[in-house]
């Protein structure tokens, strides 16, 4: 079988799948068009719509990160291939730290305090208990459903919301429309963990934010397309002022990397990264690659991406 390797570093990927497929001829995007076209598997982040097009006899493609939306947008995707996605592979962790730092930024006031060193101001905020800080993370497929259990191994109530129900231990799991309401309604930090579908865009928006208690915070490793932007600069209010919503850290935007002119960027409640919440780690993707890789090749069933679900 031929591999067409196509990430940021691909000769570092290609190296490291051939070791775990000797079987395999391993290739990067680099290598001739010639090479190229006759490979049988694409495992790619992000491949141009030009080079998702060019394999004619691909039976299977691996995406090499979270979330499968750019994938399933992509003009250049062909009919009808099955796509694999990475389940975890150590991203879940790299989240969850992310989320951690999140919760704990606003539960131990490091916005108030980074506010307050700009006046040299010395004073200190009572602390709020762990237990009295309601955590709320929407969607609990494999890295929110790791990330909840990481947050609330941290002593807070975790709050888990997905579209269908779920059980998950030390979480209360909550869903459906119903569901979401009475998540939002208590939790003073939100955790955006669904996956970019017609159904999640805009799931935060006025309404949505509205049902936050007053004070509330929002951290989005996710997907932009979660969030209604015009109405999240609204539930923040201007300046330095706590709002409606207190702050927000915000990993993922509708345009990536974000326009120099979004108001985001100058925003003094909000911290702005981009999108290193949760890089792949090579070496556990991998093994999930050669995993699937053998398993297409053996005729088993894999557990495969719902075009129409968006997932
Ligand atoms: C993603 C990723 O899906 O970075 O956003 O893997």
């Amino acid at each position: 079988m031929r591999v067409l390797v196509h990430i940021e570093d691909g000769d570092a990927w290609r190296h490291a799948l051939a070791e775990r497929l000797p079987e395999a001829d391993v290739i990067t995007s680099e290598a001739p068009a010639a090479r190229r076209r006759e490979a049988d598997y694409l495992a790619a982040w992000k491949p141009s719509a030009e080079l998702l097009r060019e394999p004619i006899r691909l039976k299977g493609i691996v995406n090499l990160g979270a979330g499968v939306d750019a994938l399933l947008n992509n003009p250049g995707l062909p009919a009808g291939v099955p796509i694999i996605k990475l389940r975890d592979a150590g991203m879940a962790e790299l989240i969850g730290d992310y989320v951690r730092y999140g919760v704990l930024h606003f539960q131990r006031d490091f916005d108030r305090y980074r506010r307050q060193q700009a006046r040299r101001d010395w004073h200190e905020h009572a602390v709020v208990d762990k237990d009295d800080w309601p955590v709320g993370v929407l969607g609990l497929g494999a890295i929110g459903a790791k990330v909840a259990a990481m947050v609330a191994a941290d002593g807070f109530a975790v709050h888990g919301w997905s579209r269908s129900p779920k059980q998950l231990p030390d979480i209360i799991c909550h869903h459906g429309d119903e569901g979401l309401r009475e998540l939002l309604g208590q939790v003073r930090s939100l955790v955006l963990l669904l996956p970019d579908t017609r159904a999640t865009r805009h799931v935060i928006n006025a309404e949505t934010l509205a049902r936050l208690p007053a004070g509330a915070s929002l951290i989005n490793p996710g997907r932009g397309t979660l969030v209604d932007e015009a109405a999240l600069l609204d539930a923040l209010g201007p300046g330095e002022q706590e709002g409606r919503l207190r702050g927000a850290i915000l990993d993922a935007f509708p345009e990536e990397p974000l326009p120099e002119k979004n108001p985001l960027w100058g925003h003094p409640r909000v911290w702005v990264t981009p999108h290193m919440a949760g890089p792949t780690p090579m070496k556990e993707a991998l093994d999930q690659v050669a995993q699937a890789l053998r398993a297409f090749e053996a005729g088993e069933a894999l557990d495969t991406v719902d075009p129409d679900a968006g997932y």
